[in-house]
């Protein structure tokens, strides 16, 4: 990134680090996620100042714990507290229940509570008020996603006027779906007091414009360039753009290379010799299509004998919001389904769906990503979809195939070398398997070349620099 001298805030819902405590004693660790490892050299480039929930209760010594941090990892924390009610109206409840689902296309899981709205804009305005307090002349102030949306409108009342910069990480819905929202017109507004708005893909950018334009009435487009809009609302100019976030690309790469990911990948594939290993990775969601992926599985297996005993489908799913009771019966349908499919066809000496329903360290995270010959990244909706890019940057042998959910953002670009499915057509994504599992060496290396080539030129060092420029020009 370029050197300036403003000093950058970023904002989001957590602070991006563990609090934890054994046997008494208390511990502070860096967040592990690409958006942290790519941030955190910004940050302390910038005199940088994050600002969040810390995710602990009161018992913790917090002042000493985020003193050790900023001593550590070289950049401040500011904490949010946030009441346990608060945790459970604004952030399960309306971000999780009702923005989640809703901006996932995901109408019948939405659940409309005004209690869990009037939260949620507490707790936007207290973010804000926060901000306000510690925030100086000339600082650029970047706010991470749908929990956030309201704190550029009341920073505004709280006569903020630096450049506010909102990245949203999830799909934004079409203006049909977004005008079901009862509260449409406060969240738009809100929106339009940032200065710059980014999203994941043109397509959310697009529908993010046609709800402003149709709801607002004194907006207007006033220039497009590629890769933002500007519109004008009233007095005021608001840049839109789209800027698909990345990874790491050379952290995984590397890691993917070394001796012990290397033989971590051996002993998964030793295990299912001769065969061909299906991967699918994701957080316990009902946005990301794992029980529909199981019934792709399964015909795949119905549809083509010759599949069996040379396919095994690794399954691996991170235990997530199981406090929401749509994920407890996710959790339901998903063993269920594996218990199906492994009754049915399991023979001696093979397993046709392995299930691992826990977080992977690392190195069995990047072992899991090279021992697989085909990764399964089907969502139904997903804003980005890091795990289709992470499976290619492990990669290292160029022989993977990629099958994904036309529906994901990573599609937009990485659409034309992997196999694109409708997670939904249950025939054509088993058609795809079977056509992933034959395609001859030479395709698979010229496919997973093109990709891996893309997400190192685009990686997310590059897009954290590219939105801080352009907040930089916005203001
Ligand atoms: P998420 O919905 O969390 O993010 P995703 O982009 O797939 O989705 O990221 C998941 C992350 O969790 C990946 O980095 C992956 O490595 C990790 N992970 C998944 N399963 C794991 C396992 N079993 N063990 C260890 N790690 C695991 C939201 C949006 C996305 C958008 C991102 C970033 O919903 O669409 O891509 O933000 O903007």
């Amino acid at each position: 990134m370029s050197q300036q001298s403003h000093r950058l805030l970023m904002v989001s819902n957590r602070l991006p680090v563990v609090v934890s405590c054994v046997e008494g004693r208390w511990d502070i660790s860096a967040g592990s996620g690409g958006l942290v490892t790519a941030l955190s050299p910004v940050m302390k480039q910038n005199d940088g100042l994050w600002i969040g929930w810390p995710g602990c209760g009161e018992e913790a010594p917090l002042n000493e714990l985020l003193s050790r941090f900023r001593a550590e990892e070289g950049y401040r924390l500011h904490p949010v507290p946030l009441t346990e009610e608060e945790v459970e109206r604004y952030y399960w409840g309306f971000s999780n229940e009702t923005l989640w689902p809703l901006f996932h296309d995901l109408l019948g899981n939405c659940n409309f509570s005004l209690e869990n709205w009037q939260t949620y804009r507490q707790v936007n305005e207290r973010f804000a008020r926060t901000i306000a307090e510690v925030c100086k002349a000339g600082d650029l102030l970047w706010v991470h996603d749908y929990q956030l949306t309201l704190v550029g409108a009341y920073l505004r009342k709280h006569g903020v006027r630096q450049a506010l910069g909102y990245f949203h990480h999830i799909p934004f819905p079409s203006l049909d779906l977004f005008r079901r929202l009862p509260w449409n017109l406060e969240l738009i507004r809100g929106l339009m007091e940032y200065d710059l708005l980014g999203f994941q893909t043109l397509r959310d950018r697009r529908n993010f414009i046609r709800c402003a334009h149709s709801l607002l009435p004194d907006t207007e487009v006033i220039r497009r360039h590629r890769h933002h809009t500007t519109l004008r609302h009233g007095q005021r100019k608001v840049r839109v753009g789209h800027f698909p976030i990345s990874i790491d690309f050379d952290e995984f790469n590397d890691a993917a290379a070394s001796k012990e990911v290397d033989e971590a990948a051996w002993f998964l594939h030793e295990n299912i010799e001769g065969r061909q290993l299906l991967l699918g990775v994701d957080r316990l969601d009902y946005t990301k299509g794992i029980p529909e992926r199981l019934l792709a599985f399964e015909r795949a297996l119905a549809k083509y004998p010759d599949l069996m005993r040379k396919i095994s489908l690794v399954q691996v799913v991170v235990p997530s919001r199981t406090m929401v009771p749509d994920y407890r019966d996710l959790k339901g349908q998903i063993d269920q389904l594996v218990g199906r499919i492994n009754a049915q066809y399991s023979e001696h000496g093979w397993i046709p769906v392995h299930y691992v329903y826990r977080s992977l360290d690392r190195v069995q995270l990047l072992a899991h990503y090279r021992a697989a010959e085909i990764a399964l990244v089907t969502p139904l909706c997903d804003g980005m979809n890091l795990v289709a890019k992470e499976y290619c940057a492990s990669s290292v042998h160029n022989n993977g195939v990629l099958i994904l959910s036309e529906f994901a953002g990573a599609a937009d670009t990485m659409g034309e070398n992997a196999l694109l499915v409708n997670p939904y057509d249950i025939e054509g994504t088993a058609d795809a398997i079977r056509q992933a599992f034959t395609m001859p060496q030479h395709e698979r290396k010229r496919r997973m070349s093109v990709l891996r080539a893309d997400i190192r030129r685009n990686d997310v060092h590059r897009w954290v620099r590219r939105f801080i420029e352009t907040l930089q020009r916005s203001r």
